[in-house]
């Protein structure tokens, strides 16, 4: 394909670059960038290219002389200095450019949200900003200066001189262009002290708009509680005198992590009880635990080019979901990084966007931060741990940093650290990384003479581009029950490297078999089982992931039945009672067992069953069975509601959390009997964003929201971060036939501010996320979306190219919607001017 940038066409840039001067002269649409680049060829005769978009050059120089219009080159991509103009050994380059950042509406590189100057480089925004070597192994020490009428002016490393005006940053650590940062406004921090192990003092600060610095206190115990964790589990340590964090309101994504000045979207930042939910303060603690780590995984040791993504970001996010399950969650965390990774990464790897952990090719990288590469990638370094085992992965990781630090490094240097290790041989392990596809794994057993056998047989369908699948190694984790439920095998971790394999157990009578504990490699397992077995292992399973999906298949297979006209399944009424009436079980464990199967998500089972999905019948089906469910338990649902009150002030502590969360799942049900009366009250008493929130959903989702729904925005009309809940909810959860007018009739409402990423994303994510509403019959739901890609597309590819995912699963429908789907992906390929985010992601999925 045209501009295709492939993995094997790799060479290593022909300069050393070691010290970067910049100067900041701040204006919003007239800003000059000053550069001055130290740089030393490698060998002799190349020409030196630099990567350059969107600047107007204002001078040109190496060593202090002018170069001539005939000694470079320059296009719409960059700036090539022929060798024949560059002198012998080691010089600078001068440059000056002038950039616009307030009619950056991309934000990427400089731009401006709400009066403040800030960046985004990672992925290739660096360019945007002068002409330099903008790839990740190029990795310098920069010094900056910034020069503007602010109050704040913040860049990477350490502090140095500053007056009125101006102030100057020097990173000692060499770092590529992208975790360059900048931010300059007027901002107040929230701030504290860290001492390292090492004894280092670290100031941290958390800036953020004046008026805003109320709700800053709980990212800042999150960041501390990071410090910690990463010095205790893996022994990194930080390595400036200060931690700088900004939230900015306009951001495409969720974070970044910027040496020394990480820079988040304010709703990753910004909580306090009465606008938070308990999961907005999770997934805060989450994301400034992620980027923390990243210091270490991504800032020290980098990837040699963007193929490498995972290697920074499998590792981080396997870092965070670790970091969250020691400080907060427990096991229950396990469940729902499982049930994400199966719900979107596995519809990922099932639909025309699949590609590997590790791609080859791409046209355009921001395509490429999706859940393959950052939760996939996780998972496989989670594998690599089981294989390693818990002291072999410690040993592993302080290998990786000991060989690595100051790198920019590759996959295979860090398979490599793992053969080194543990002296395994990971060549076929690594297919993890370079192949596409989610290994199906089909069960079978057989019970004789006192040896249970259990045997797999694994395959990968297809994906774009491979046709082909060698097998893979897959860790499987396995235990044994007898039939009162006791473990006759305690976990045990098979591992698997055949197409078939058998593998067997001596045991006095046949046992039941929990296969793929605590979810051991992302496959899809294929196993007959009857409803009572499914039942017996939500009771009995002595593994929290596995007794969890006893439960969700249980309540799968139920669902996919209802759709076709049967009656709820008994046996998963009864389950249920018997899980309410556990009172030895975590509310949290509770309330992600009762959680049913998400309208996607059954969307998906029945289209892998080789049915075709109706988005109607799902939504029915799960309505009616929330219905029996709650009709079967009511006493006990009241019950418990009334107990799980959590009384006295708010804390996102993961106890009363879990109280809250098992909570209102009996509210909904409860809702489906009471015709309100509990939500409206619990509404109307709420002191805190979860209950308050919650109450709201419910009342929408059952069709009697209006009151609460005017009350809500009346109240919170003036907090941007609140509204976003708002206006995704009002679409999300309103019943499916009104979604889409409900959809158009926000967007024409004052505060729709398209151009803020988080606005849109709730208004229009809003809608893909109502299953059976963006699923309407008619189309409504998909013209929608590909209207408001386009109109997007011209002011943020970005945003709109990673909103264009929602139509990943077309195929799975009847051919009326199929086709409907792919006239809108035409219509949106065929748009003059299309940016090439949106265009390869329109191409893509058209297939
Ligand atoms: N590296 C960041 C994510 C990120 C990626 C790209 C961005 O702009 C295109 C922004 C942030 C992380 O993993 O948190
Ligand atoms: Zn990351």
């Amino acid at each position: 394909m045209d501009g295709t940038i492939y993995l094997s066409d790799y060479t290593p840039y022909p300069f050393d670059l070691d010290q970067v001067h910049l100067t900041f002269r701040l204006a919003p649409s007239a800003t000059r960038v000053l550069a001055r680049l130290h740089l030393t060829p490698k060998g002799e005769g190349a020409s030196l290219h630099l990567d350059g978009e969107d600047l107007k050059l204002i001078s040109l120089g190496i060593d202090g002389t002018a170069l001539q219009p005939a000694d470079y080159l320059m296009t719409e991509t960059g700036l090539t200095v022929h060798a024949a103009a560059l002198p012998e050994g080691a010089f600078t380059l001068e440059t000056e450019v002038e950039i616009a950042p307030n009619a950056n509406t991309a934000l990427e590189g400089l731009y401006m949200s709400n009066g403040m100057y800030c960046t985004q480089c990672e992925a290739e925004g660096f360019r945007k900003i002068t002409f330099y070597p903008d790839r990740p192994d190029v990795m310098a020490r920069f010094h900056v200066r910034i020069e503007g009428d602010l109050p704040v002016l913040l860049s990477n490393g350490n502090a140095g001189a500053s007056g009125q005006g101006w102030a100057e940053w020097d990173d000692p650590w060499p770092k590529p262009a992208y975790l360059f940062a900048l931010v300059a406004g007027d901002l107040v921090a929230t701030s504290g002290k860290f001492t390292t192990k090492s004894g280092l003092e670290v100031d941290l600060n958390i800036w953020v708009r004046p008026g805003d610095e109320d709700r800053c206190d709980f990212a800042l115990e999150s960041l501390v509680r990071s410090m910690v964790w990463d010095e205790e589990a893996y022994g990194r340590e930080y390595d400036l005198s200060v931690f700088n964090l900004v939230a900015v309101d306009d951001f495409n994504m969720g974070a970044m992590e910027n040496k020394g000045l990480n820079i988040f979207n304010s709703k990753l930042v910004l909580a306090s009880p009465e606008t938070a939910t308990d999961t907005d303060y999770m997934r805060i603690e989450a994301v400034i635990g992620h980027e923390y780590f990243h210091n270490w995984t991504g800032d020290r040791i980098t990837c040699r080019d963007w193929f490498q993504l995972c290697l920074k970001e499998g590792l981080t996010v396997f870092r965070d979901q670790s970091f969250t399950r020691d400080v907060r969650l427990g096991p229950v965390k396990r469940i729902e990084d499982a049930a994400t990774l199966r719900t979107r990464q596995f519809r990922e790897d099932q639909g025309p966007l699949a590609h590997p952990p590790r791609p080859n090719h791409y046209r355009e990288i921001n395509n490429f931060y999706t859940v393959t590469v950052y939760e996939k990638g996780a998972e496989i370094v989670g594998m690599l741990k089981r294989l390693a085992g818990d002291e072999g992965y410690r040993r592993a990781l302080d290998l990786y940093f000991d060989r690595h630090d100051g790198q920019a490094c590759t996959i295979e240097d860090w398979l490599k650290v793992f053969e080194d290790v543990t002296g395994r041989d990971l060549s076929q392990f690594a297919l993890w990384y370079t192949s596409a596809g989610t290994p199906h794994l089909k069960v079978t057993d057989t019970y004789a003479d006192g040896r249970y056998t259990l045997t797999f047989r694994q395959s990968t369908p297809p994906t774009p581009g491979e046709a082909e699948k060698a097998p893979r190694h897959i860790p499987i984790a396995v235990g044994l029950l007898d039939l009162q439920g006791r473990e006759v095998l305690s976990t045990q971790l098979l591992e698997m490297t055949e197409e078939e394999q058998s593998f067997s157990f001596d045991v006095a009578e046949k046992p039941v078999p929990s296969i793929l504990r605590d979810f051991s490699a992302p496959v899809v397992l294929q196993r007959e089982q009857s409803p009572e077995e499914q039942a017996f292992l939500l009771a009995h399973d002595t593994d929290g992931f596995n007794r969890w999906e006893a439960g969700r298949s249980l309540a799968q297979r139920t669902l996919i039945d209802m759709t076709k006209g049967a009656e709820p399944a008994p046996a998963y009424l009864e389950a249920i009672g018997n899980l309410l009436a556990d009172d030895t079980l975590e509310p949290a464990f509770i309330a992600h067992c009762l959680a049913l199967p998400g309208e996607d998500e059954l969307a998906q089972a029945i289209f892998a069953a080789g049915g075709t999905p109706d988005p109607d019948a799902i939504h029915r089906a799960r309505n009616t069975l929330s219905k029996a469910i709650a009709t079967t338990h009511e006493a006990r649902l009241a019950a418990l509601y009334d107990a799980l009150e959590v009384k006295g002030p708010y804390s996102p502590d993961a106890e009363p959390a879990g109280k809250r969360g098992l909570r209102l799942a009996c509210l909904s049900l409860l809702t489906k009997l009471d015709g309100g009366t509990r939500a409206k009250a619990l509404f109307d008493q709420a002191n805190n964003m979860t209950e308050s929130f919650g109450a709201l959903s419910i009342l929408i989702r059952a069709g009697i929201g209006q009151e609460a729904s005017q009350a809500f925005r009346n109240r919170w009309q003036d907090n941007r971060l609140v509204m976003d809940k708002w206006f995704m909810v009002e679409v999300a959860a309103c019943p499916p036939e009104s979604a889409v007018s409900r959809a158009r009739e926000l967007a024409q409402d004052s505060a729709f501010d398209w151009k803020n990423p988080n606005r849109f994303r709730a208004l229009v994510g809003g809608l893909t996320a109502n299953h059976a509403g963006f699923h309407a019959k008619d189309g409504s739901g998909y013209a929608f979306l590909a209207d408001w890609l386009i109109k997007l597309d011209p002011m943020n590819p970005q945003t709109a190219a990673r909103m264009s995912t929602s139509f990943e699963t077309w195929r799975r429908y009847d051919a009326p919607r199929q086709q409907m789907i792919r006239e809108e992906l035409t219509r949106i390929t065929q748009t003059r001017g299309l940016s090439r985010d949106l265009s390869e992601m329109s191409q893509r999925l058209l297939g």
